[in-house]
């Protein structure tokens, strides 16, 4: 049976061409800085994010916590979306490890934090508060259907960190996505941030890896973070070699990904029983509400499963679909007739 796994865009494996370059990496002992795969995907990965320098880490996870460790001291804050990544989803890293305060502010539908309740959360000089450090946002917005960040936003609450005197990072898992979705150069998303973690191992493809970007001093600071965490790889240019095609190659076909999404989304708009707007669907991930009475969300991806169509049940009535490298236009064909089917 013809099996299209929606569950993520981390599913990707890598393609004949990063597992040649993976074959043929020259290494070296990253620690000693002497990996030169490493130092290349680095040094393209600083270049294009418009950043002084980079660094390679295991996964979007350690890319988000080396980086607020080299930002914030214990027990200063940081103000971040309630349903973000790095809130969500990173088992508290910053306070379990580092001694950071989270202040959370609602994400709105669109994935941002409103400019007033950001400026509302910075806390004032009073001995009674932590000091705020740090904002922290995410593009695209994972829980909030991979909506991308644009520039005017980017701008405006750089405004905002500068007249504070607070830093930005952004965790841009997803970035590429964002710059392909709404057409700009990646490196004016990232201007306003003073880091910016992205992920290799996502719609890119590459089977393992984020990196890191921001000012030499940023990364100097992360570096010593990131060894600490016990994530100084050695010769993990086998790894970056994978990184550096995913950066060359698969960048421009993330359309291909967010066109699919798309196709998914109004396909699904007409399904009895499921509830979605497809004009909200602007990258890779599509959530979609069921609000059928004589069928669960579990039941409905059990059923899906049994046609070969995977994909996450994420909370009640809730389901998360996302397209990738490994989909094509016809295998979104093929799931929604599998829907079809199984719905009516
Ligand atoms: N997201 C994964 C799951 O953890 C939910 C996924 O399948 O989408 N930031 C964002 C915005 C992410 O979506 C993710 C992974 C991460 C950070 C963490 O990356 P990894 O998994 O490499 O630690």
């Amino acid at each position: 049976m013809r099996q299209v796994d929606l569950r993520s865009d981390t599913l990707t494996r890598p393609t004949p061409s990063m597992l040649q370059a993976m074959a043929e990496a020259q290494l070296g002992d990253d620690v000693f800085g002497e990996d030169p795969t490493i130092n290349r995907l680095e040094e393209m990965a600083a270049d294009r994010l418009g950043k002084e320098a980079a660094m390679f880490v295991a996964s979007g996870t350690m890319g988000n916590l080396v980086s607020l460790l080299a930002h914030c001291g214990r027990g200063d804050e940081i103000i971040l979306g309630s349903l973000s990544h790095t809130f969500f989803f990173e088992q508290g890293g910053s306070a379990a490890v580092g001694g950071i305060h989270p202040r959370t502010v609602a994400n709105q539908p669109d994935g941002t934090l409103a400019l007033s309740e950001i400026e509302a959360a910075v806390r004032s000089d009073n001995i009674h508060f932590p000091l705020t450090r740090l904002i922290v946002l995410e593009n695209t917005h994972n829980l909030c259907g991979g909506h991308p960040l644009d520039i005017d936003y980017m701008q405006a609450v750089g405004d905002i960190a500068r007249r504070h005197g607070l830093k930005i990072h952004v965790d841009g898992a997803r970035l590429f996505n964002a710059a392909v979705a709404l057409d700009v150069k990646v490196d004016r998303l990232a201007a306003d941030a003073d880091s910016v973690s992205f992920c290799l191992s996502k719609g890119l493809g590459a089977p393992v890896g984020s990196v890191v970007c921001g000012s030499r001093d940023f990364i100097f600071q992360a570096r010593r973070a990131r060894k600490v965490l016990g994530g100084g790889m050695r010769q993990a240019g086998v790894l970056a070699a994978a990184g550096i095609v995913a950066l060359n190659e698969m960048v421009d076909r993330l359309a291909e990904d967010h066109a699919n999404a798309r196709k998914l989304a109004d396909g699904l708009a007409e399904m009895p029983g499921l509830s979605i707007d497809p004009s909200l669907i602007k990258t890779d991930i599509v959530y979609f509400e069921v609000t059928r009475d004589d069928m669960t969300v579990e039941e409905l991806v059990k059923k899906m499963e049994e046609q070969g169509v995977r994909m996450l049940p994420v909370g009640p009535g809730r389901i998360r679909a996302v397209t990738h490298y490994h989909l094509s236009s016809d295998d979104i064909d093929y799931a929604l007739a599998a829907f079809s089917k199984v719905l009516t």
